[in-house]
């Protein structure tokens, strides 16, 4: 079983995988580490990754690609009607609202969601990693970008794949190494600082620009370009959407050589649009100028990230850039300006992401023994719990995850209830996350019921986020007073003591140790744990403090703690019933396309025979067969070759089949003469070396 981490980029996607030597990036089938995040949806196929990437231009309509901004948001979300202006493929309202994309597949119109198509890419990487590892695929770590809400823990696997290998990382009684991590990819642009010592990183603080990354550079390039080709060649690119396509990736290009090349360079496309051939050039410094704004949005990220952390520059001991668009020599600029300091780079800037998953998905597996490392990230949006019943006065909210507050964690809240309630979790600060909406989940705490005295039962509800930055109402239960024989006091009698034991965290965190026999130990580390007692209303703490200090001063005596059970509903969850239609769908699909490409191999089998045959019949058969059959066989293969072209062209996979069986008819006897009249020399030869 092998454990993998994949970087699901909006334009690139990297997979690595965790070994006993140590971490690896894999190839797809093209020989390449990256494989682009793109879908080509065809009459009869799919084609997932490269094979796709070359068809934005061709098959314009049903090639999916910049989709990971749309994933998780409902239609109407402004955001993705921001993205669907700039896309060829028509986008759609999915019947839950969520979006989903408009394709032809299969000579059909079908909807997908925005969901199936991140599966469709998921499952060629998983594919991809399998046929290099020729083995299934364990455990995965995915890492998504951090202005995506719930998966938000991003920051923390580049700081892994720098710091697991660090042999020079101060000891735990010393000063911790202050390192800025910053990616700029394709879409988005985002900045941690992480405190390192030995064994140990600790993310201090992350902020991020969700909207800048290299294709706004790209964009800017396009605009300038469409502007001076209206007036130079009379043409509207805009209007054309295979024309603005090609000039995308040709302004792409030269983006990339104006990184390392700061005279003029050339932008040349032919057959542009009305049969026209274009060109025009730039040099380096025309680019900043027309990227102007978009360089000053590199230092805000900067400067919040060091007032979040409470850091000077000079507690800045190093900078590590990753991600693509960090290539682009302005960028660099106005960090190294920012920071008065020079950028390392220490990591690969393209595989680091991948790398850091598949670090942290060893670490999380049983089955993998890594170096101790223990890892503290932090909670990137203060989160809100709100409660209510049906009692007017039974409301109330609380922040129970402040901004930056460390993860994995654990906390236990204390309501006096004397019914079922809700809780409802949202982010607390709207305006701080990149969504419209700030609702987490629904919660609802049922079997609530009063003590026999009629007084409100004392329920402990535990909330957590865990390592992946998953919010969850994880346990809640009740605790009973049970009267002591003897004692007819209805004092409730716990301490808070006895709760806690019965509820300690057990897996939040793992360490695994290397031993120098090479046998790997687990230990579990607790969570640490906070309680916060709440009185259920706030009008109406005055009576339920007293009822703390009663349990406070009480010492001894019984209680039972009963677990309730919970009906959680999350926002933006998928239903169990639609997950399942789309697994199966998938599966469908995986089938299509296995059933496609063995046609398509069986068609080219014929194919091949055909050459062959010919090839031999020019040459090693000839003298094997008659001048007739020579005739009649040259006949049959040309008539072969046109019917491939012809009617041959799009048939089931058994009529290739038998056509190569029909033609093996008429190949094998003369192969076998052949094979005979090869091996007889040989045979004899070996006969007479016996004798
Ligand atoms: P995201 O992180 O936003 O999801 P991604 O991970 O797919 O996106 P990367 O692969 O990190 O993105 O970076 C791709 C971007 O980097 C593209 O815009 C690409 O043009 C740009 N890029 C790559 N090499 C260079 C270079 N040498 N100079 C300038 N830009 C470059
Ligand atoms: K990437
Ligand atoms: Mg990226």
């Amino acid at each position: 079983m092998s454990v993998v981490g994949i970087d699901l980029g909006f334009l690139n996607c990297y997979i690595a995988v965790a070994r006993s030597g140590g971490i690896e990036t894999i190839a797809n089938e093209y020989s390449d580490r990256c494989t682009p995040a793109c879908i080509s949806l065809g009459s009869r196929t799919r084609a997932i990754g490269n094979a796709a990437k070359s068809q934005i231009v061709t098959n314009v309509r049903n090639t999916i690609y910049g989709f990971k901004k749309l994933h998780g948001r409902s239609f109407d979300d402004p955001i993705v009607q921001t993205e669907r202006i700039r896309l060829p493929y028509e986008l759609q309202k999915m019947p839950n609202g969520s979006t989903g994309v408009k394709v032809r597949y299969l000579e059909e119109e079908r909807p997908f969601a925005i969901e199936q198509v991140t599966g469709m890419l998921l499952a060629k990487l998983k594919e991809t990693s399998e046929n290099a590892l020729k083995k299934p695929v364990a455990d995965c770590v995915i890492s998504v970008s951090c202005s995506s809400l719930n998966l938000s823990f991003c920051s923390c696997t580049v700081a892994l794949a720098y710091g697991i290998y660090k042999q020079d990382l101060p000891s735990l009684d010393e000063k911790p190494r202050n390192v800025v991590f910053i990616d700029m990819g394709h879409s988005a642009y985002q900045v941690s600082i992480c405190a390192f010592n030995k064994g140990k990183l600790k993310v201090l603080a992350t902020t991020f620009d969700p909207y800048l990354g290299g294709r706004n550079f790209d964009e800017a390039l396009v605009d300038y370009f469409c502007d001076e080709f209206k007036t130079k060649y009379k043409i509207n690119v805009k209007d054309n959407s295979r024309a603005l396509l090609r000039l995308y990736q040709e302004c792409e290009k030269l983006k990339k050589l104006m990184s390392a090349n700061a005279s003029d360079l050339p932008l040349n496309i032919e057959c542009f649009m009305n049969d026209l051939d274009v060109s025009s050039k730039m040099n380096r410094a025309q680019f900043e100028q027309l990227c102007a704004s978009l360089l000053a949005r590199v230092e805000p990220p900067l400067k919040a990230v060091m007032e979040q952390a409470n850091l000077q520059r000079e507690d800045i001991n190093s900078i590590e850039i990753v991600g693509g668009a960090t290539r682009i020599p302005a960028v660099k600029d106005q960090i190294t300006k920012f920071f008065l300091k020079d950028i390392s780079t220490t990591l690969n800037a393209d595989e680091a992401v991948a790398r850091g998953c598949a670090l942290q998905c060893a670490i999380l597996s049983p089955a993998f023994k890594v170096r101790e490392f223990s890892i503290t990230d932090l909670v990137p949006y203060s989160i809100t719990l709100r409660w209510k019943t049906s009692f007017e006065d039974g409301a109330g909210e609380c922040e129970v995850f402040s901004k930056n507050h460390p993860a994995p964690f654990s906390k236990v809240i204390t309501f006096h209830k004397k019914e079922p309630f809700e809780l409802e979790a949202f982010y607390t600060n709207l305006h701080e996350v990149p969504y419209p909406d700030s609702r987490i989940g629904n919660f609802t705490i049922q079997n609530v019921f009063p003590q026999s005295d009629g007084d409100s039962s004392k329920v402990k509800v535990k909330v957590r986020i865990n390592i992946h930055g998953i919010f969850s109402v994880a346990s809640a239960s009740v605790i009973e007073k049970q009267n002591v024989e003897g004692d007819h006091s209805d004092t409730p009698m716990e301490t808070e003591a006895s709760f806690k034991n019965d509820n300690k965290e057990e897996v939040d965190k793992m360490q695994i140790d290397q031993e120098e026999g090479g046998n790997q130990k687990c230990h579990a580390e607790h969570t640490p744990e906070e309680e916060i007692d709440h009185t259920g209303a706030r009008a109406k703490s005055a009576s339920s403090d007293k009822q703390d200090r009663i349990n406070q001063t009480i010492k001894k005596g019984k209680v039972k703690s009963i677990d309730l059970p919970i009906q959680s509903s999350l926002y933006r969850q998928l239903t169990q019933d639609l997950l399942n239609s789309y697994i199966e769908n998938e599966g469908k699909m995986i089938m299509q396309d296995k059933l496609e490409k063995e046609r398509n191999d069986a068609k080219n089998a014929v194919e091949e025979y055909v050459y062959e045959f010919r090839d031999r019949l020019g040459t090693v058969y000839e003298k094997f067969i008659t001048p007739e059959d020579m005739n009649k066989l040259s006949a049959i293969l040309e008539d072969t070759e046109n019917w491939l072209y012809e009617e041959g062209e799009d048939q089931p996979k058994q009529v290739y089949v038998d056509k190569l069986q029909e033609l093996k008819k008429y190949g094998q006897p003369i192969q076998m003469k052949f094979m005979e009249h090869e091996e007889r020399p040989k045979a004899l030869n070996d006969l007479g070396k016996k004798i």
